[in-house]
């Protein structure tokens, strides 16, 4: 499987994170990239290539032009208005006399535009977030030219980010902007598969009122893992995207006897509806080791999850969402990869 990846994902260096009360050194972290680049050359899974440009007209074609002009300019406002600190969010709007006026003020900006308190700005943050999406979208053209998987290492993740929002460190929703840019290209109809850990909320949000891409998320149940308030099972879409969107909610503990019942659940309404390409949302923070989520899936596990998918049979674009801190991350990403790949070559 090609992989497409670029050393300046890195760029993004954030020194904080509020995690349980205190300002932690963050969890998504640039050394992800090369524990997974590392395994990807040890592992013969396939050549690395660095993206190509594209600029943001595909971005903005799944985020509100004033999201990314905000994040385009957040860092220099944040430190022109003479913050110590990283940029990070302490004041929303009241929901139930909600302003309708955006500040102008750096730190009120913040707040519109932040859903979550844990992300933080730095030095570079748009740019890492550029190069993400540009990651995508090559996983995405090399997919479309050649019927291939493709593997976007990207870096910041994505699926958290709705259109108008970031947090759960993510700042353009890669999955979304892939999915959306295979649609102009021709395809009528997508699947996004979010297998992280936690809910894809923006991306579920994105397309919730419409057919032509179905969401289809298994994750922590929100009743008691982040992101919290969204990613329960009746939320299944609006208008002509109702039945298009769905959420497989698990509770903490969940082992990989019954996530891949629910996987096999979630391919098996892809298959119905007649998706013609594949994007998986790749979080290995599933993992049973990982720091901060609560699922039990073992590396072991991980190949099958690449058999699974491999058998529905569409053009596979697999996009890096989470996975934490730990030396696994690289074999169990690879896992997905390498199992994807196995069971191709036996079908060929
Ligand atoms: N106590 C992604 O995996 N904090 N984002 C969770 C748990 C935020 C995860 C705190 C987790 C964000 C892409
Ligand atoms: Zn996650």
């Amino acid at each position: 499987m090609l992989t497409f990846h670029s050393e300046s994902t890195k760029l993004r260096r954030a020194k904080t994170e509020l995690n349980e009360g205190l300002l932690m050194a963050p969890f998504e972290c640039p050394e992800r990239v090369d524990l997974v680049l590392e395994r990807i050359r040890a592992s013969g899974l396939g050549p690395v290539q660095a993206p190509a440009r594209f600029g943001l007209d595909p971005v903005l074609a799944v985020h509100d032009r004033d999201y990314v002009e905000f994040l385009a300019s957040c860092w220099e406002e944040w430190k022109a208005a003479g913050m110590a600190g990283e940029a990070i969010p302490n004041i929303w709007p009241s929901r139930s006399m909600p302003g309708v006026r955006i500040p102008e003020h750096i730190e009120g900006r913040l707040g519109h535009y932040a859903q979550t308190g844990e992300t933080s700005i730095c030095a570079n943050t748009f740019e890492a977030a550029e190069v993400s999406k540009d990651i995508a979208l090559s996983a995405l053209g090399h997919t479309l030219e050649s019927g291939e998987p493709s593997f976007g290492l990207c870096r910041p993740p994505g699926h958290h980010a709705s259109s108008n929002q970031f947090g759960g460190y993510c700042f353009f929703n890669n999955a979304a902007i892939a999915a959306e840019q295979a649609l102009r290209h021709g395809h009528s109809r997508v699947a996004v598969l979010d297998i992280d850990f936690h809910h894809g909320n923006g991306t579920q949000e994105i397309f919730y009122a419409r057919d032509d891409v179905i969401v289809v998320s298994l994750h922590g149940d929100p009743l008691h893992c982040f992101p919290y308030y969204l990613g329960h099972a009746d939320e299944t879409g609006s208008g002509r995207g109702e039945g298009f969107n769905v959420n497989y909610p698990m509770p903490p503990g969940t082992d990989y006897a019954r996530w891949s019942a629910a996987l096999d659940e979630g391919l098996a309404r892809i298959r119905q509806v007649g998706a013609e390409l594949l994007v998986v949302s790749l979080g290995v923070d599933t993992f049973e080791h990982d720091p901060i989520s609560s699922f039990k899936l073992r590396s072991d596990d991980y190949p099958d999850v690449g058999r699974r998918l491999a058998a529905l049979g569409l053009p596979t674009v697999f996009l890096l969402e989470g996975g934490y801190a730990v030396e696994e991350i690289g074999i169990n990403v690879v896992n997905v990869l390498s199992g994807f790949d196995a069971a191709l070559a036996r079908v060929e």
